[in-house]
């Protein structure tokens, strides 16, 4: 029985100074590194998306950050350009430890988000890690990064529903909480089995 340490999307847009700024996001970067040392596996993901992706409100006419939209595979949120492949924004936060043992991208269709590490946000195209996971023997999951209340709380999610167990460490998560989004996570992460510390 193995574990592992799934590090989300601490990049520099989700830090303070970036396109989709979490406040605070920097902050966790050194008690995360420290965290490493005590899992089996460490893995980080990295929001991935091609210029013009489907989840930016430049990419809608007359749409704006923070708005709602219907995407085929249901509501999305429309962000700030954020995260475009091989930009800045894009690379990890500096002094964030990345010497862990996969890297996993996501968000990287045009027409589909991504905010799970394990399912696109149409909920039914796999990113591979669960495959990664089972085929390592890792059943325990400690979740860490950003956001708390998106990319951290659907990953968290739908690992608890692939059976994994799953710990979301929230003093090393920040969350953007936006129209109580970061309460409406914690209770669906409780609901699904998620163990919060
Ligand atoms: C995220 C919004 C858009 C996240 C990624 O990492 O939580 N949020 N893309
Ligand atoms: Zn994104």
């Amino acid at each position: 029985m193995s574990n592992a340490l799934i590090v989300i999307d601490v990049q520099i847009d989700f830090c303070p100074g970036g396109a989709l700024a979490v406040a605070g996001g920097d902050q966790i970067v050194p008690g995360v590194n420290a965290m490493m040392v005590d899992f089996d596996a460490v893995i980080l993901t990295q929001d991935w998306h091609p210029a013009g992706h489907s989840s930016f409100a430049s990419s809608h006419q007359d749409k704006s950050p923070f708005e709602m939209i219907e995407m085929p595979y249901g509501p999305q949120v429309l962000w700030p350009d954020h995260c475009v492949q091989g930009a800045e924004g894009a690379a990890f936060y500096p002094g964030l430890d990345t010497s862990g043992d996969l890297i996993i991208r996501k968000g990287f269709r045009s027409g589909v988000d991504s905010y799970s590490a394990f399912f696109e946000n149409d909920q039914t195209t796999p990113t591979g890690l669960e495959g990664y996971l089972r085929t390592r023997g890792i059943t325990q999951l400690t979740m860490v990064g950003l956001a708390l209340d998106f990319c951290v709380h659907f990953s968290a999610v739908d690992a608890a529903r692939l059976g994994f167990q799953v710990t979301v460490d929230r003093t090393q998560c920040r969350a953007i909480d936006m129209d109580g989004s970061l309460a409406a996570a914690e209770a669906a992460m409780r609901d699904a089995g998620v163990t919060l510390i």
